[in-house]
């Protein structure tokens, strides 16, 4: 508790140099979360900062607490112990207390959590993602053009070849051959699961809010609607072997009408659509494509 209390007056003092970089991935030396990019991170920022405020005030009157005692009641100074053993005041007081502290943290939280968790009835595009040692494959399901790709971590070497050599918009250990295209401002409904023989991997946007077991055997479901274009990242995030920190996720989110040019032509030539769509979006200024604020 007392060290989540320090990063988060940590996150405080460096929010103003956290608000000037780029929102879709880490940046050195953060400390607070990424810039949220969803209805459900606005939430979670929103509750993180929130639950700061009890947990700051609490960290610090323990200290307090702590010292006075250590100070005040030391041996040289209280050579005699009281032997008071009940304080029918005190007992209500610390009673009471942390059952409202508690509550006030629980409603919010319990509402977020429902909100995680509903998934949207109708949503606009249903994504599978199915994890493997180690990268991930993705399914658009339905629709008239199905559509399915492997999606590796980009291999150095083949950086020139991809055309992604700025590695300020495709990072080292983030960027990957192919990503998951959508459309900005859709509800898009995720299974996520892991290949049948598999392990247990999971499947994480920080940016999104988003974080969930891929599990063999079994398809977990969860939703997001991401509110502003851009290339985001996130990666595997459950301990999966020897290359767990190489399966990274990428998600480039565009425009409806990139998104569709791009799917039309992505289920005969995926490469081919990849590059067109990285023209239309990289091209005009590279800082739009990294959705700066
Ligand atoms: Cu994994």
């Amino acid at each position: 508790m007392i060290s989540r209390a320090f990063a988060g007056v940590g996150a405080l003092i460096c929010l103003p140099l956290a608000t000037v970089a780029v929102a879709d991935q880490p940046k050195p030396w953060q400390l607070d979360l990424q810039e949220p990019v969803t209805p459900i991170m606005h939430q979670i920022k929103w509750f993180n900062h929130y639950s700061l405020w009890f947990i700051v005030p609490i960290t610090l009157f323990v200290l307090a607490l702590l010292i006075i005692v250590a100070v005040k009641f030391r041996a040289a100074k209280n050579p005699v112990a009281s032997r008071t053993s009940h304080n029918t005041a005190i007992e209500i007081v610390w009673t009471v207390a942390p059952v409202l502290i508690l509550l006030f943290l629980a409603i919010p939280s319990f509402n977020l959590l429902t909100a995680q968790l509903t998934i949207p009835q109708n949503p606009d595009i249903t994504l599978k993602a199915t994890a493997t040692q180690w990268q991930w494959n993705y399914e658009y399901e339905g629709g008239d053009n199905p559509l399915a790709f492997d999606s590796y971590m980009l291999k150095e070497p083949d950086r020139a070849a991809a055309g992604k050599e700025d590695v300020k918009v495709y990072p080292r250990l983030l960027a990957v051959d192919n990503e998951v295209v959508l459309p900005v401002n859709k509800t898009v409904r995720v299974l996520v699961t892991a290949a049948p023989t598999d392990v247990i991997h999971a499947f994480a946007m920080p940016a999104f809010g988003v974080k969930i077991d891929a599990v063999p055997g079994r398809l977990n479901e969860t939703w997001f609607k991401p509110e502003k274009e851009g290339l985001y990242y996130g990666q595997c995030s459950e301990l999966c072997g020897k290359d767990h920190a190489f399966m990274p996720i990428a998600i480039r989110v565009v425009s409806q009408d990139k998104y569709d040019t791009w799917k039309a032509a992505a289920a005969g030539d995926l490469p081919g659509a990849n590059k067109a769509l990285m023209a239309a979006t990289d091209a005009p200024a590279a800082s739009v494509a990294v959705a700066s604020k």
